[in-house]
């Protein structure tokens, strides 16, 4: 305590104290004497303390104001735009191996590259405290966290995207939670200065994540991906499920409301799929699940949206529309400012901007990079933090400490060639393996990989798995046996072409696609039934799209989006069992399912080519 005396003020020293949490203290010391700030902010629950951080953040130019209240934009450096993969890393002992799929570092070596990179890094800066509970409160879902950062911007946006926890931790007087340390490093104008030494690393051994010269809200937010991370491996010792899921309620057929989640990797319409209008929103990005009573049940870990404003525009996406254009706390990044203080980003579908400042600092047309390549006037990985309940459809359950119970879950990819736009698995163990664990897709612009490759994403959670792979199917098969009535699973592509490179699919026929799991859900209709999986009758989408979306749906477009393009099937079987031939400890189960998809579509092929209408498979039945 006395270092911390040193460096709070009376106030927040007081704040710490009031807690009565010996762990706490240790480790807010710890990090003090290391980090060695200023001084020392610990934030309550407090509007004042949400407003002092909200304050420094404009004070000190990590963020500025725009033109309409509540609003702020804050810049990332300009190769500090997504998340790094490469620098992220688990700290492991020398006896554990988390398998080749995980990046990881000797964790005797990764402490102290970490802790010299930590020593006086805040000199001369203010070291921020939040205090959080991951989840509802007072729920078992519920984690508690405590961040450590000296970024204004990632304390404010925390602040909004996540439930605040001071009054449950001196309730619950929690030994254990969640920790993160995090520094942005030197700073120039504003931005991390040496993002060549960024790094994130994992210690699952102390449930702390470090994270260095970085600002990216997905390399820094510790309560995101960071904890994530550790609650995954958490969960896989205490037989529940962290995922990366949104997680939405569906008015289904009889007014009953249906929740679903749904994992898609970055970029693949997961946050427009939460949010369409009409339906409910819990939650877009991070889902914990739990059994209860043979039922499986799911929260929503966090409390707002970090999503990204790419084409965003009124008549595509009219609720965040509407919940980003009106006067309230919300948080941009990297977008242009215009002369006049208002906000542009790209798709926003009006005229190009002539000029402004960006994620590139001042922006002009043919303003080129160091490779010469033309930038754009806003980064395609912008974001827009929001708090769910600015939204007009944001569910009435958020909150609920009992989570919400899950019928549905959906997987979805970009593929262009394969998948179909909906198909619902035979049961649990073919979709977790032919379909969650089977996860293919595109790279988009989310991570600094290279765009358009196709790579595997298992659950699209691969890039926050702390479990073996192998480790982690068996807990999917192992928590599908203590549901009484599994959930269903579905696969949905929004992204399937055809020989051109046309799109198949309006970016609205999702709508479709969800109504008509409903109907499945709730016994209201029959399938059809292919070596892939079940697939909605013409008839049924035909009345869907007219109800949901008042088109017509011709005839010809269901069976071209629905053809079972054979070859490409079997050739992806391939890629995901040459992929699972490499991997160590995977269920036998496993391949046992890959096979009998393999063996249902060779036949098929051999009966009726490698390109099969599903209507062929309505008149076998
Ligand atoms: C994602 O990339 O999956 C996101 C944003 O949700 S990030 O915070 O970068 O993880
Ligand atoms: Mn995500």
């Amino acid at each position: 305590m006395k270092i911390l005396q040193n460096k709070c003020n009376f106030d927040n020293y007081r704040k710490l104290e009031i807690l009565e949490n010996p762990v706490l203290q240790e480790f807010i010391s710890k990090y003090v004497s290391l980090c060695n700030p200023k001084s020392v902010f610990i934030r309550t629950d407090s509007s004042e303390d949400k407003q002092y951080i909200r304050n420094k953040a404009l004070e000190l130019g990590e963020e500025r104001p725009l033109n309409l209240a509540g609003h702020t934009i804050h810049f990332d450096g300009f190769l500090d735009q997504a998340r790094d993969k490469k620098a992220t890393k688990y700290l492991l002992a020398q006896n554990q191996d988390l398998g080749r799929h995980l990046n990881s570092i000797d964790r005797k070596e990764g402490l102290e590259e970490i802790t010299a990179y930590l020593k006086d890094i805040m000199t001369g800066k203010e070291m921020i405290v939040g205090i959080f509970c991951l989840g509802p409160l007072d729920s078992e879902f519920s984690i508690p966290a405590v961040q450590i950062t000296d970024s204004y911007y990632v304390a404010h946006s925390e602040i909004i995207l996540y439930r605040t926890g001071y009054e449950f931790f001196r309730k619950e007087k929690p030994d254990r939670f969640f920790k993160f340390v995090h520094s942005a490093g030197e700073l120039k104008n504003c931005v991390s200065r040496n993002v060549d030494k960024r790094r994130i690393y994992i210690d699952l051994a102390e449930n702390t994540v470090y994270t260095v010269n970085t600002q990216y809200a997905g390399n820094t937010v510790g309560l995101k991906k960071l904890a994530l991370r550790l609650a995954i491996n958490k969960a896989e010792k205490e037989g529940w499920l962290a995922e990366h899921m949104f997680i939405m309620g569906i008015n289904g057929p009889d007014k009953r409301k249906i929740y679903f989640a749904g994992a898609f990797p970055s970029g693949c319409g997961k946050t427009s799929t939460a949010m369409i209008s009409e339906e409910t929103i819990v939650g877009d990005d991070i889902a914990y699940l739990r059994e209860r009573k043979g039922e499986l049940f799911a929260v929503n870990v966090e409390s707002g949206i970090f999503g990204i404003i790419q084409n965003v525009n009124a008549k595509d996406d009219p609720l965040i529309w509407q919940a980003i254009t009106k006067p309230e706390e919300v948080i941009f990044t990297n977008s242009l400012v215009t002369e006049e203080n208002r906000l542009r980003w790209l798709g926003d579908e009006r005229p190009l901007p002539e000029k402004g400042v960006s994620f590139c600092g001042e922006w002009f047309p043919e303003k080129k990079d160091e490779k010469g390549k033309v930038i754009p006037y806003a980064h395609k990985n912008a974001r827009y933090t929001v708090r769910l309940k600015s939204l007009a459809n944001c569910d009435s359950e958020l909150d609920n400490p009992k989570g919400v119970k899950i019928e549905g879950i959906i997987y979805g990819g970009r593929d262009s060639d394969t998948w179909l736009p909906v198909c619902e698995s035979f049961d649990w163990v073919h979709g977790v393996v032919s379909v969650g664990a089977s996860l293919e897709s595109e790279v988009t612009f989310a991570t600094l990989d290279k765009e358009g490759e196709r790579k595997f994403n298992p659950f699209s959670n691969l890039d926050f798995l702390s479990v073996p792979i192998g480790k982690y199917i068996d807990m999917y098969l192992n928590f599908g046996k203590r549901l009484s009535s599994p959930a269903r699973i579905f696969a949905v592509n929004y992204f399937l072409k055809d020989e051109a490179g046309n799109f198949l699919t309006d970016k609205k026929a999702k709508h479709v696609w969800i109504k008509w799991m409903t109907l499945r859900i709730c016994n209201k209709t029959k399938v059809i039934s292919t070596p892939l999986g079940l697939i909605p009758k013409y008839e049924d989408l035909k009345m869907l799209f007219k109800e949901v979306l008042g088109q017509d749906y011709p005839r010809e477009s269901y069976i071209q989006q629905f053809s079972l393009r054979i070859d490409n099937a079997l050739a992806k079987i391939e890629r995901i069992e040459k992929i699972y031939k490499d991997i160590e400890k995977i269920p036998s189960l496993f391949f046992e399912t890959l096979d009998e998809q393999k063996k249902r579509l060779k036949r098929a092929k051999n009966e009726s080519g490698p390109v099969i209408s599903p209507e062929a498979f309505l008149k076998q039945e």
